[in-house]
């Protein structure tokens, strides 16, 4: 069975939908430090789980019969630069709780990194797999940290360890919490609400980036890759590089008038450390990588699912 840690997250429920589609209903077991709205309690089993209680998730995973581990529980990159002794827990101490008890009881290990991992000093145009990695988020150095130990433990002790850099993951159904990236989720929300975003970047930040859809693609098939298919620990995915400016058009395509306005804050100055465009062909080679959604698909996606929201305010 699976258990997701940090499944509140942006990309947990989304997921769980999509494991339990495959692997069976009870078979995907969601959790989270938080209290769940009522209906993800009754789209499948949830249990309370915080991953710095090392006994608390000994516990659940031997009771539950755990298998496979998606570990998500992480404080992002902004929001770790605020509360950074926390981040340290979580993302590191929490980790190695994960890693610990992966090893113990041979459990399938997927751990998302991000183009986060990467600092000002890797190539940025285009970020390889395989290159300096000297990030300055805490949430960055945590990371590059998670991707080190799970292939030191695949190396040493055989820990079946599943590592994908993600870009920045725009979804309408759940929103992401203290990302840099954000601004790419929140931008829809207010062309449609009021017309017009203040964007936090400066309007030439290019990120790469990727619609949910595609971000559970990846983790379903990397789940599912053979183990000699996988050359490497850790893989860059990624889908497509936007500025603020190119989705502000693509936005004007639907809503012409719409406006934006550019308001750097202190992301600017982690987005300013981050690769502009990833390279992932190592994982389109190696296991078969490939995105179904481009940029045009990402804005219509997005204004038709939120479009109902907003219409009903008008
Ligand atoms: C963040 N959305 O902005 C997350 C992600 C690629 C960035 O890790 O921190």
């Amino acid at each position: 069975r699976i258990l997701i840690t940090g499944s509140l997250g942006q990309l947990g429920t989304g997921l769980a939908k999509a494991l339990r589609q495959k692997y069976g209903l009870d078979n995907v077991i969601m959790s989270d430090i938080l209290k769940p709205t009522k209906d993800i309690f009754e789209s499948g089993p949830y249990v309370y789980a915080d991953i710095l209680d090392f006994k608390n998730l000994q516990e659940l995973i031997v009771s539950h019969r755990i298998d496979w581990v998606i570990h998500f529980s992480a404080l992002l990159s902004a929001v770790g630069e605020f509360n950074i002794p926390l981040a340290m827990r979580v993302n590191i101490e929490g980790l190695h709780n994960v890693l610990e008890l992966s090893k113990q009881y041979k459990l399938k290990l997927f751990v998302p990194s991000t183009i986060g991992a990467f600092g000002p000093t890797s190539p940025r145009n285009p970020t390889p797999d395989l290159t300096i990695q000297r990030p300055q988020t805490i949430y960055g150095v945590s990371k590059v940290h998670a991707e080190l130990m799970g292939e030191y433990y695949r190396h040493k002790f055989g820990l079946d360890f599943r590592c994908l850099r993600f870009p920045g993951i725009i979804s309408s159904d759940t929103n992401p919490g203290g990302g840099t990236t954000d601004y790419a989720v929140e931008i829809f929300h207010e062309a449609l609400r009021v017309g017009h975003y203040k964007c936090y970047l400066r309007p030439d930040t290019r990120l790469p980036m990727m619609y949910i859809e595609d971000c559970l693609k990846s983790i379903l098939k990397i789940l599912e890759v053979p183990n000699e298919q996988l050359k490497l620990g850790t893989y860059n995915v990624t889908a497509m590089s936007f500025t603020p400016e190119e989705l502000a058009e693509a936005i004007r395509k639907h809503i012409p008038n719409f406006e934006i306005e550019y308001e750097p804050d202190s992301r600017q100055t982690i987005a300013d450390t981050w690769p502009m465009v990833f390279d992932d062909s190592n994982a389109r080679n190696h296991w078969g990588w490939s995105h179904d959604n481009n940029l045009d698909d990402l804005v219509s996606i997005m204004l038709n699912a939120l479009q109902p929201i907003y219409a009903k305010n008008e």
